[in-house]
């Protein structure tokens, strides 16, 4: 006997093999930066900021001077954003080259959003 669709077992498309495509996207997500600031105080020279900028920060003469004076009048300046190993390092030397000099100067960093 010649078997029709009734007849013939799990030939019809109603069960779940129909074709639904999920798209996952890729995990590429970039890495937080965190921006380094530098803190105003009234007891470390201007010259002393404008050293450590030039000399952590690869600023010139120039950008170093008019970064200082927006730390001095503003009272904190964003001064680089980094990877978090970058920007802990950054911190780490301008606070310990401060100690050194017995300086106040405060260096943070924090998380960009
Ligand atoms: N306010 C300081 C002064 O008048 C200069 C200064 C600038 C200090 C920037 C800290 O992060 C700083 N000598």
């Amino acid at each position: 006997m010649k078997l029709d669709a009734t007849m013939m077992a799990n030939t019809s498309n109603d069960d779940n093999d129909t074709s639904v495509i999920t798209e996952t996207k890729p995990k590429t997500k970039r890495p937080p930066m965190y921006k380094v600031m530098l803190l105003n105080d009234d007891f470390t020279p201007m010259e002393f900021v404008v050293l450590v900028l030039e000399r952590f920060f690869g600023l010139n003469h120039a950008q170093a001077f008019e970064i200082m004076l927006t730390v001095h009048k503003k009272g904190l300046a964003v001064v680089g954003v980094f990877s978090h190993e970058i920007a802990e390092t950054k911190v780490g030397q301008v606070m310990d080259f401060a100690r050194r000099h017995q300086h106040p100067l405060q260096c943070t960093m924090e998380k960009e959003e």
